[in-house]
């Protein structure tokens, strides 16, 4: 299938508009190296994220704000101040974290629950290996 049919299935569905994306995920899950590869195409050195990075991404004629949150536990009652005009969320799972999948799960259905009364409209979704193993442990299916 052509990726010209997606640039104009988007622009469709949200129009011109750069859309605005949130990335959250525990600390060290990988957020901060998603947000650069996306942006540059390479992976880059990192440190922890104390509050947040945004960047614009550009692909094709599609923009998109995308906003990478601290996921350490002092910053993640702070996730909710960004959830408003969000159009996706992408929520990142370090599968190799296995002692704190537990936790990942409880702030994803926290994030849900808060994001999905007031939005409705955010996808979860995990960026790391096994992602069939992840998704039934998080009942994301
Ligand atoms: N092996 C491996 N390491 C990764 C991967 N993604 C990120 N890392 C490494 O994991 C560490 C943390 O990555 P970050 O992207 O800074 O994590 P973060 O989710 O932004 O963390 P906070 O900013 O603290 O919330 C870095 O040393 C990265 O190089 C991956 O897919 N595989
Ligand atoms: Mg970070």
């Amino acid at each position: 299938m052509k990726s010209g049919f997606f640039s104009s299935l988007f622009s469709g569905l949200f129009g011109t508009r750069e859309m605005r994306i949130l990335i959250l995920g525990l600390d060290g899950a990988g957020k901060t190296t998603i947000l650069y590869r996306l942006q540059v195409g390479e992976v880059v050195t990192t440190i922890p994220t104390i509050g947040f990075n945004v960047e614009t991404v550009t692909y094709k004629n599609l923009k998109f704000q995308v906003w990478d949150l601290g996921g350490q536990t002092s910053i993640r009652p702070y996730w909710r101040c960004y959830y408003s005009n969000t159009d996706a969320v992408i929520y990142v799972v370090d599968s190799s974290d296995r002692d704190r999948m537990g936790i990942s799960k409880s702030e994803l259905v926290a994030m849900l629950e808060v994001s999905v009364l007031t939005e409705g409209r955010c996808v979860a979704r995990w960026g790391t290996c096994s992602p069939d193993a992840v998704s039934r442990y998080l009942d994301c299916s």
